[in-house]
């Protein structure tokens, strides 16, 4: 006769024990990879912070399920020649009560760690600096505070060191704004005021990538992104005499009340 499932013969301490080197082994290995490589935002390493806690909570969910199948496997094998069906099982209350309560409070530590991280990217220094983004089939483009709106097409110049509110304003169907290096993404939806927060930590190039399948252009739907210094910025967009055009504008007016201000003109220090 099989072992029941459950019963005092299940050797519980030695399947916890392969459970506890399994996911030692799993998370130590999906740890040592740089999923996500450099880390040039105050988001970037919060971020990474919150891919590692789940790479080792997934980690010990594998293996208890990996520990509980392989068991299963091995100990309720049917012998050569049985044809006959498995028991009837009713169910185990017990068992169901745990694997509810469990996953539920797993899940509930992801969503509340999830919420703090967001949180703290999205804390206001007080020094903030206000851009637009405005994004259309197939580009992109930004206004910048200042000088009547200073207006960039396909280059998004931004400060170092200094949180920057993206407002993005699609202005025909969804996109997403995402620089891999800083880890923050986000939908610009048309008729909607998106805003991401951002800052930037490393001076460089980098790309500014469309996330959001927006029609056949999609795949080459990039602009370049340019962190300076503050110094180098200021006289950059101090240069800038095209302004954002009226279309643009009416766009950011129109824009609903998720965020009901136009434009915000934050002078530069
Ligand atoms: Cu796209």
């Amino acid at each position: 006769m099989p072992p029941a499932l459950f019963s005092n013969r299940l050797p519980i301490a030695k399947m916890a024990a392969a459970v506890v080197a399994l996911a030692a082994i799993l998370a130590a290995i999906m740890l040592s990879f740089n999923w996500d490589g450099a880390e040039d935002s105050t988001a970037a390493p919060k971020i990474d912070n919150l891919l590692n806690i789940m790479i080792v909570l997934s980690s010990i969910v594998f293996a208890v399920v990996v520990v509980a199948l392989g068991y299963a496997l091995l100990t309720f094998r049917a012998k050569p020649g049985d044809e006959s069906d498995g028991e009837p099982i009713h169910g185990n209350t017990r068992l169901e009560i745990m694997w509810t309560v469990i996953p539920t409070i797993i899940v509930l530590f992801c969503g509340g760690w999830s919420w703090k991280t967001l949180n703290e990217i999205e804390e206001r220094t007080g020094h903030e600096m206000t851009v637009d983004v405005f994004s259309q089939q197939y580009a992109w483009s930004f206004g910048y505070p200042g000088k009547e709106y200073a207006y960039s097409q396909g280059v998004l110049h931004v400060p170092v060191n200094r949180q920057i509110v993206f407002k993005m304003h699609s202005q025909d169907v969804i996109h997403a704004f995402w620089v891999p290096q800083w880890r923050i993404k986000k939908d610009n939806v048309p008729g909607i005021t998106t805003t991401i927060v951002v800052t930037p930590t490393k001076t460089g190039t980098y790309q500014l990538i469309c996330t959001e399948l927006c029609g056949f252009g999609h795949s080459s739907m990039r602009a370049k992104v340019i962190v300076q210094s503050e110094k180098a910025f200021d006289k950059w967009v101090n240069g800038i005499t095209e302004k954002v055009p009226t279309p643009l504008m009416v766009s950011v007016k129109q824009d609903t009340e998720t965020n009901p201000e136009p434009l915000e003109r934050v002078d530069a220090e």
